[in-house]
């Protein structure tokens, strides 16, 4: 019988600031003018978009800057020594904290805060001047491989070459490909890190295993749907992250899955770019739960601290801290619960989506 880590590490995979500015009116974009930095009550709220409603132009800057960030040194050698990049600091930090930020309370909150941090990094680090994009894959549940995201030329290229089958009982239900991607702008992308838990320094490619199945079956709008029927926060936290087998992985589970490989990989899943816009999704569902009844749940947080349970432990509070090591300073869950707390004073967001 494996352990719960092989488990994970096999087949289960679930997983798994912003500038500030005058009270100018925001263009369509989110485009912020070059002295617009620094927080509070001016911070300029961007505005996330989903990624087929970015332009050409905005589309290419965007993985210009994913590249930059991949190519800029890392910062966070001191605790990750195998961390190459800008890009390899945040995917090991996840790696890291794997076991402390799924399954629990404050896997949407720290979620939420690592991709404000990512978003804020493209943007001061790589001179990136929109918001992070999200892909809504109910638009491909039903023709994932048609999705504009695979687009070699304005998208994340395609999937990876057909590798031989998983045989394992935790294989991704009607995964293809599995190998190397073939094409786009991550072609010749090197991951340092990974797979699983590893944090030994590597020199992998950039792996993808598209399963439709998984798409049409988790990532649709009734199980959106769903997800934004829970009236409470542990509820929805529960139906969003789903359980540990195929049989209902979540809309958290769909997006990782659909793709596969490095992105099916709970450890290590932020190797893959597309990660970033698969969260910011959920995150924007989240929001938008949030905003279905926002007096009572900008502060409804419950859930474990501890993975899975134990059900009679201790539960994520408003004070609980959320750590993102050297990446970026800690803060509370409650300094999280509002997308534009840093304009309103309650915390550090100052983002919205569109
Ligand atoms: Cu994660």
């Amino acid at each position: 019988m494996p352990s719960i880590g092989a488990l994970l590490i096999i087949g289960l995979c679930l997983v798994s600031f912003l500038g500030n500015v005058a009270a100018v009116p925001l263009p369509e974009d989110g485009v912020v003018g070059p002295d617009e930095d620094g927080l509070g009550p001016s911070c300029t709220v961007i505005k996330r978009k989903e990624w087929r409603r970015l332009s050409k132009v905005q589309k290419k800057s965007y993985i210009k800057a994913v590249k930059c960030l991949q190519d800029k040194p890392a910062i966070a050698k001191a605790t990750i020594p195998n961390s190459i990049s800008r890009f390899d600091d945040f995917q090991g930090v996840h790696i890291q904290q794997t076991f402390s930020i799924h399954f629990v309370g404050h896997f949407l909150a720290w979620h939420r805060y690592y991709l404000a941090i990512y978003e804020k990094a493209l943007r001061e680090e790589c001179d990136y001047k929109g918001a992070q994009p999200y892909w809504d894959w109910t638009l491909d549940a039903d023709n994932f491989i048609a999705s504009p995201l695979w687009d070699p030329v304005t998208g994340f290229g395609g999937n990876g070459v057909p590798a031989p089958a998983d045989g394992s009982p935790f294989a991704v239900p009607g995964a293809t490909g599995g190998g190397c991607v073939t094409d786009g702008p991550f072609v010749d992308m090197r991951l340092h890190l990974g797979p699983g838990p590893s944090l030994a320094g590597t020199s992998r490619c950039l792996r993808r295993a598209f399963s439709p199945w998984i798409a049409k079956t988790f990532s649709n709008t009734a199980k959106v749907n769903n997800a934004l029927a829970q009236k409470d926060f542990g509820w929805f936290n529960k139906v969003v992250e789903g359980e540990t087998n195929f049989l209902n992985v979540g809309i958290h589970g769909g997006g990782h899955y659909s793709i596969g490989g490095e992105a099916g990989d709970l450890y290590a899943s932020p190797g893959e770019p597309v990660f970033y816009l698969h969260h910011a999704n959920l995150d924007r569902i989240y929001w938008q739960w949030q905003s279905m009844n926002l007096p009572a749940r900008l502060s409804d947080i419950s859930g474990p601290i501890q993975m899975f349970g134990p059900i009679t432990g201790p539960n994520v509070t408003l004070s609980f801290p959320i750590d993102l090591g050297p990446l970026a300073p800690a803060v509370t869950v409650q300094e999280l619960m509002d997308t534009k707390g840093n304009k309103t004073g309650s915390g550090v967001l100052c983002y919205t989506y569109q």
